[in-house]
């Protein structure tokens, strides 16, 4: 059996070192491709992660991704320690969640100075308009969101949401009242810095 084992093992032995050059040949060239494509992905994909820190004496914590390709950002919110219900998550004007109320953030980011509203609306929306989420009973939230509409760090004021804040209340938006949907209390906030 040990001999059998042996002779099995010098075989692949010689197996390896005939291929070896070859092998390493192609494991040189695919390091090269695979760095190529870590090039490429680092120039398309711009990503952002924050933490959602709980606000207004709740206990809704979570996080945020953006990550921007071909001129697209896509968001995804996930949170926890909410009530059962609608609540509304926005982008407020400043990434300043510094006050107990997250009022520090300021109003809904609004860059090109339109009416509150549901996003896509005729009559107008911010550009922090995101809307409306359910959450059941076990508190837990999720959000993805997608627009050309944004970029991270293009330096387009009317498109940059670095330096804006992810904001979540405790209420639905109506998408009519103005300024900002009377969504009630901020009770979790991000500040969207790298
Ligand atoms: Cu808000
Ligand atoms: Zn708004």
């Amino acid at each position: 059996m040990k001999k059998v084992q042996l002779s099995l093992l010098s075989l692949a032995l010689l197996a390896f070192v005939g291929c070896k050059n070859e092998t390493k040949k192609a494991e040189e060239e695919a390091k090269e491709v695979v760095e190529e494509v870590v090039e490429e992905v680092k120039k398309e994909v711009k990503t952002v992660t924050i933490p959602l820190e709980a606000k207004s004496e709740s206990s809704v914590t979570g996080n945020v991704s953006f990550s921007e390709k071909e001129g697209v950002v896509h968001m995804v919110a996930k949170m926890s320690g909410l009530t059962a219900g609608t609540h509304a998550i926005h982008l407020h004007e400043k990434a300043d969640c510094s006050s107990a109320d997250a009022k520090s953030s300021g109003g809904h980011w609004n860059p090109t100075f339109k009416d509150h509203g549901a996003w896509g609306a005729e009559t107008g929306y911010h550009k922090g308009d995101i809307g409306n989420f359910e959450v059941g009973e076990d508190g837990t939230g999720r959000v993805e969101f997608s627009t050309n509409e944004w970029c991270i760090g293009c330096g387009d004021n009317n498109k940059d949401i670095m330096g804006k804040a992810v904001v979540v209340h405790q209420g639905a938006d109506d998408f009519t009242s103005q300024p900002s949907g009377a969504a009630g209390a901020r009770v979790s906030c991000a500040g969207i810095i790298e």
